[in-house]
């Protein structure tokens, strides 16, 4: 009896350690400042991310808007993915601010990759194509993680200013970066009630 009561309560402890599914959302904030253009692009929207259980996947679902919507620079694949760290603000240089988010988010060690390959950085996210100045997209990582000791909360998500080679460029940028090019967008990911 005493020891069905023990495994009762482990199990119910163990059941009570993580609440799913866990939502999150990163509010994302950003700009193209280009020397040729009249007035900068603006870059707004959100990257919401969820999880269903401990072995499913995280499934992020983007609605980024640029604005002017028409200006014909918008329009072209843009890597994006999980970097290490936080945004923090700063003052000095604001066209700096996603630097402040640091690598990919990589803690297993590897060389840059796609969403898709069995090993590359967790973060890697691959490219996402915005349509008439708009991201609405869907993208799922078997890699991501909302909890534990791999959870991206508190991360960042990072929009880049050209397309994301995934690892195949053939130069050096292309295994830790994807080549991808300057932060053009960034936000933290927080934690969603
Ligand atoms: C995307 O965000 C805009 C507001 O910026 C909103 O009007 C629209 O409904 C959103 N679309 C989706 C698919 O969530
Ligand atoms: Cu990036």
């Amino acid at each position: 009896m005493m020891k069905i009561a023990v495994l009762l309560l482990a199990t119910l402890c163990l059941a009570n350690a993580q609440k799913f599914p866990i939502n999150a959302v990163a509010l994302i904030g950003g700009a193209i400042i280009d020397s040729n253009m009249q007035e900068p692009v603006m870059i707004f929207g959100d990257a919401k991310f969820s999880q269903q259980s401990a072995q499913a996947p995280v499934i992020a679902r983007l609605n980024i808007t640029f604005m002017p919507t028409t200006n014909p620079i918008v329009n072209q694949l843009r890597g994006f993915h999980v970097h290490s760290f936080g945004i923090s603000n700063n003052m000095n240089e604001p066209s700096q601010t996603c630097e402040s988010a640091g690598p990919h988010w990589n803690p297993t060690g590897t060389n840059h990759g796609s969403v898709t390959d069995l090993r590359s950085h967790l973060g890697d996210l691959g490219n996402v194509q915005p349509v008439n100045g708009r991201i609405v997209t869907q993208i799922t990582s078997q890699k991501l993680q909302l909890f534990g000791e791999n959870s991206i909360i508190g991360r960042s998500v990072v929009l880049h200013e050209r397309a994301d080679d995934q690892g195949l460029g053939n130069v050096p940028m292309s295994l830790k970066s994807g080549n991808s090019g300057s932060r053009i967008a960034c936000g933290t990911i927080g934690i969603v009630n």
